[in-house]
């Protein structure tokens, strides 16, 4: 059985748990306790030797970093997160770059900042608002013509932003999502998958 050694409040594990429940693959979580300091001993640096989470550890093979974990999910268990064609792959792997580059970073000042009480200064959460807003019009774009960011299809690429999404939903930022009609149908779409659901424990 799949290990994955995650954290369920950590935005990375949540990509794996939802792509685990999509896929329908069994697996056990092996809770890090990133509180008290697990992921910085010597028995979790052997799995991820940047000290984080997650990593995975399928019946001996083991991986680190998000990304590569829901690709390697999904490819060795069958799964349909990915488009069969050569360019809606290649367009899976813009929206999720798209993600990893301008999106992530900037979701995370708010959502430390009002989520998990860690203050963030004035100029930091502007620059930081400014960034997502330019993402999401950039994505309401996208979404004006797929109900998915890579098609018809949900895929890896929608997975990637949820987890950000949840947690700016309970921000300010959640105007800045439901003022986006595509956006918003899309998050509402893609949120109210069972695989989501599970994997936020609702
Ligand atoms: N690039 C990594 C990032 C993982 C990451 O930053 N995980 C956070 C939890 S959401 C973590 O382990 N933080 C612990 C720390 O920074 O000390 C991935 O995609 O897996």
């Amino acid at each position: 059985m799949i290990k994955l050694f995650g954290h369920p409040a950590s935005t990375y594990t949540r990509k794996v748990l939802c792509t685990l429940h999509e896929i329908e693959a069994p697996f056990e979580l092996r809770f890090v306790d990133l509180n008290g300091g697990e992921h910085t001993q010597a028995a979790h640096l052997a799995r991820q030797p940047f000290g984080r989470v997650p990593t995975i550890d399928d019946q001996g093979f083991t991986l680190y970093e998000s990304r590569a974990i829901i690709r390697y999910l999904n490819d060795q268990y069958g799964g349909r997160l990915v488009p069969p064609d050569v360019r809606g792959r290649a367009a899976m792997d813009q929206w999720i770059d798209v993600g990893y580059s301008y999106f992530s970073a900037a979701a995370l000042k708010p959502i430390l900042h009002h989520v998990f009480g860690f203050p963030q200064d004035e100029p930091t959460l502007e620059a930081a608002s400014a960034m997502i807003e330019q993402t999401l019009d950039v994505l309401e774009a996208r979404l004006g013509a797929g109900p998915f960011l890579a098609g018809e299809q949900f895929s890896l690429a929608d997975i990637v932003y949820l987890p950000d999404l949840d947690y700016l939903m309970a921000t300010p930022l959640q105007a800045a999502v439901s003022s986006r009609g595509n956006v918003a149908s899309w998050w509402a779409r893609s949120s109210e998958r069972p695989s989501w659901r599970k994997a936020t424990g609702r």
